[in-house]
């Protein structure tokens, strides 16, 4: 038998079976086997045509070495299908193994306090209120001034807040804004002003220098604290959950006369006494009261034709009592093990 034609077999034997091991999938495999097996430019048939070019006594051998290789090629190419097989790949799925769980794509959501904002606003929205917005840079007159907090009055100090050079500064409330709407347009008013405010306390788990307020004013002839004491009934059981009970003490702040400090009824342990509300019951989330007629002067309303009332809701103190958070400090680090259970 002719040397050349033997190491021309046993090459390609050597060779398809190099190339079916590193095949990966059924694509892999038809590549082979065309390569090899291919009726009109397969290798194997190259190899039976130059059958005729040996001396005749040779052909027979040679021939037979040919076939045998043909039927060892069409085992293995079915052997290693069958391997490829097990391990996942199929030739629908293009050798993809469709029993592994996808990939999930990460998706956002609002920030904790940005829901909170917007249930708070879809609440007192749904009792007439329309939301407002403001500057952050703000002036003296709009964040002091005319909400009757004067020039060296000991009322400013809580609120003393970050001045920029140029006169103007951080507002330490929304109420600036709710100042904005009195200017711009007359009673009846009825508002809900979310927004982010500055006020220089120093940082622990409960307070911050930048945080979140949501104020809400009504302004009409005729309104009175029983009006504000119903709105924010309402208000707060839509966000906290019927049967919540509201608590007013008296308080004082300069914009409002009479004031009152609010306080609902825990919902962790419904008033009984627990860790959240320091065993009282009792958990202060709001500041009210009637408009001090100073502001209505201010803002050019007739005092002696005009009442209204005002609040204010701290809505980080309302989303750590909702979902029982205990630091402030939380909301702002962006750790999304924190962001992503809300
Ligand atoms: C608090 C208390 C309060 C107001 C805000 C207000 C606004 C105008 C006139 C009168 Cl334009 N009052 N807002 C009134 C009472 C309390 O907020 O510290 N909340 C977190």
């Amino acid at each position: 038998m002719s040397a050349s034609l033997n190491a021309r077999i046993e090459e390609a034997r050597a060779q398809a079976l190099a190339a079916l091991s590193s095949a990966r999938n059924p694509a892999d495999l038809e590549k082979v086997r065309v390569e090899y097996l291919g009726r009109s430019q397969g290798r194997l048939r190259d190899l039976l045509t130059a059958l005729k070019d040996l001396p005749a006594e040779d052909r027979r051998a040679a021939g037979a070495k040919i076939n045998a290789l043909k039927e060892d090629l069409a085992g293995a190419l079915s052997g290693r299908a069958e391997q490829l097989g097990r391990s996942g790949g199929s030739s629908a799925a293009g050798g993809a193994d469709l029993t592994q769980p996808g990939l999930a794509r990460q998706v956002g959501h609002l920030h904790v306090i940005s829901q909170t904002l917007e249930a708070i606003k879809d609440v007192f929205g749904a009792l007439g209120f329309s939301p407002v917005e403001g500057p952050e840079v703000e002036t003296e007159r709009h964040n002091f001034d005319a909400l009757n907090i004067p020039k060296d009055h000991p009322a400013r100090d809580s609120f003393d807040t970050f001045f920029l050079s140029c006169g103007l500064l951080l507002r330490s409330h929304t109420s600036p804004a709710q100042v904005r709407v009195m200017e711009s347009q007359a009673p009846p008013v009825r508002v809900i002003v979310p927004g982010r405010v500055y006020r220089p306390d120093a940082v622990d788990a409960t307070h911050f220098y930048c945080f979140h307020q949501c104020e809400g004013l009504m302004v009409d002839e005729g309104v009175s604290f029983s009006d504000l004491r119903a709105v924010l009934t309402m208000g707060m059981e839509g966000l906290l959950g019927a049967g919540t009970k509201l608590r007013f003490r008296p308080s004082f702040f300069p914009f409002t006369e009479p004031s009152a400090e609010v306080d609902v009824s825990c919902i962790f342990c419904k008033g009984a006494g627990c860790k959240v509300c320091k065993q009282s019951g009792w958990v202060e989330l709001l500041g009210a009261g009637l408009v001090n007629p100073a502001v209505f002067e201010a803002v050019g309303y007739d005092t002696e034709r005009y009442t209204g009332f005002a609040f204010g809701i701290g809505v980080e103190r309302l989303a750590m009592f909702r979902y029982g958070i205990n630091d402030i400090r939380l909301f702002l680090e962006n750790d999304v093990r924190f962001l992503e259970q809300f």
